[in-house]
């Protein structure tokens, strides 16, 4: 399963590598993809293991604002 989050905040490298091995860390995820031209997260997971939720309430600890 696939989610996508868009998070405006994420301005260079340095944001996008930060989300992404937080996130991958995460128990179920299978996969992240960053792109820092359209500021979106795309997180692969195992929909037993993980809601997305999990991934907005991360991606916020992270201090990043993720759009609704
Ligand atoms: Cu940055």
């Amino acid at each position: 399963m696939e989610e996508v989050f868009m998070v405006p905040s994420i301005t260079c490298s340095v944001c996008s590598s930060r989300i992404s091995s937080e996130l991958g860390r995460l128990e179920g995820v299978t996969g992240v993809d960053i792109d820092l031209k359209t500021q979106s997260v795309k997180v692969s997971y195992d929909p037993g293991m993980r809601r997305p939720e999990d991934f907005r309430k991360k991606i916020a600890e992270l201090g990043y604002e993720v759009m609704e």
